[in-house]
């Protein structure tokens, strides 16, 4: 076979770059490891960044995004049994995010794709990435027969534990990493939200975060450490715990019932540089991850799909190989500055189990500096609105 762009992984970005590309007349395929089913079984992100619901209207895949979608102008810090409020649209000149779940942004995709006769390939097994810097190809496995795609360019768009970041040779790469020593439980449930906007909870037992997906459903996490497992909580054990963790005006209004899914997600920030080796570019979690703290994974996955739609573009339409050059140093420079507010948000809002009283204190005062300064209050706004691609 043969494409212009072959995409490994079937998730969020590689699917978005996919139907972009093809919305511009270049050819692309996707290979994803897994079923449809199993991609779209991940619960995941909630908050998108007002550029990346732009560029899903720019995919022509934003309609039941903007039917279904909240929009949400702040969120609530809760704290020492009081909650403030972030004024996310006041301190961006009007800015706002969209509560829009990653498995329903996903369907819209896998759905625009088969609509436009987009090639996905599921139960892509054992691909692997030939070639890199000169006549790139991809061969993957399917019952069999081994497949070949000869290809101009590869996106590797395949996740954290894909293959496209391990092709690149050692010595190429350098990695940048911080594991915490904690991770969050997520449970989806069929209730009310217990608030129509998400709150942030900082508490010695641990932190918390009330979100949401639809005024029917909703998505509480909590901090439990690493060596704990899903099955040592049992529901009732966990909106106790959720409660205890919230100021008690909220956790009474809180109305719980059965989890319809129920995980732990460690949290990690890590960074590969460069996202660029020959004809290969990196794109979303296969090249960085964040602690979920900050609701940038997502969103920095959607600005280097912006940056390679564009130069992708840019380099078939008009023969300018500009942004492709580029790419590697102008996608970093944002995941960098997701990285750190990723950190900032996940070092002021966790119990840290090493924590010693001096750095308990300056967490305290990290949150009182924040209330009391509309400058502080304004870059936090502006980086959890999203910074411009
Ligand atoms: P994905 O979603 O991991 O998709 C990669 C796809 O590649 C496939 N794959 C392969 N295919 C072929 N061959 C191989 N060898 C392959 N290996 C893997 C996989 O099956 C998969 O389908 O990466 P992508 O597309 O870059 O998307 C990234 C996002 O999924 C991720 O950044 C976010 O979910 C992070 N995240 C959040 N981001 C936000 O912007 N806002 C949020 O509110 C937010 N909340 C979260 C989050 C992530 C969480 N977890 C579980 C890590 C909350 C949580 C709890
Ligand atoms: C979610 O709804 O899953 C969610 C929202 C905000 C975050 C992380 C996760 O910061």
């Amino acid at each position: 076979m043969k494409t212009q762009v072959c995409i490994i992984g079937g998730g969020p970005s590689g699917l978005l770059l996919s139907q972009l590309l093809d919305l511009r007349g270049i050819d692309t395929i996707v290979l994803e490891k897994h079923s449809r089913e199993h991609v779209l079984s991940r619960i995941r992100a909630g908050v998108l960044e007002h550029g990346f619901a732009e560029l899903m209207r720019e995919a022509q895949c934003g309609e039941r995004m903007d039917r279904e979608g909240e929009i949400h102008h702040g969120f609530f810090i809760a704290h020492d049994g009081i909650m403030e409020r972030v004024d996310l649209s006041g301190h961006t000149g009007g800015n706002s995010v969209v509560v829009y779940g990653q498995t329903e942004l996903t369907r819209d995709l896998y759905e625009a794709r088969a609509a436009r006769g987009g090639k996905v390939i599921h139960h892509a097994d054992d691909v692997k990435l030939h070639d890199l810097t000169s006549s790139p190809h991809v061969t993957y496995r399917s019952g069999d027969d081994v497949v070949r795609i000869d290809c101009d360019f590869i996106i590797g768009a395949d996740g954290f534990h894909g293959v496209s970041r391990k092709s690149i040779p050692a010595g190429v790469l350098r990695e940048y990493e911080k594991l915490y020593p904690f991770g969050w439980l997520g449970v989806l449930s069929r209730t009310k939200p217990v608030s129509p906007e998400l709150i942030y909870a900082r508490h010695e037992r641990g932190f918390a975060l009330c979100s949401l997906r639809s005024q029917v459903l909703s998505r509480y996490y909590i901090q439990v450490p690493l060596t704990q497992t899903v099955d040592e909580w049992s529901d009732d054990d966990f909106w106790a715990e959720l409660k205890r963790r919230l100021p008690a005006e909220i956790g009474v209004r809180m109305q719980t019932g059965p989890s319809i899914e129920k995980s732990i997600a460690p949290l990690r920030s890590f960074v590969a540089e460069p996202m660029r080796y020959g004809k290969l570019f990196l794109a979303g979690d296969s090249a960085h991850i964040v602690p979920p703290t900050g609701a940038r994974g997502l969103n920095s996955a959607a600005s280097d799909i912006y940056y390679l739609y564009h130069a992708m573009t840019d380099h078939y339409k008009k023969g300018d190989d500009q942004g492709l050059d580029n790419y590697s140093a102008r996608a970093l420079a944002r995941v960098w500055k997701a990285q750190r507010f990723s950190w900032w948000m996940t070092m002021m809002l966790h119990t840290f189990p090493d924590s010693i009283a001096y750095d308990r204190k300056l967490q305290e005062t990290d949150l009182a500096y924040l209330f009391s300064s509309e400058n502080a209050l304004s870059s936090l706004a502006e980086n959890y609105v999203g910074l411009p691609f």
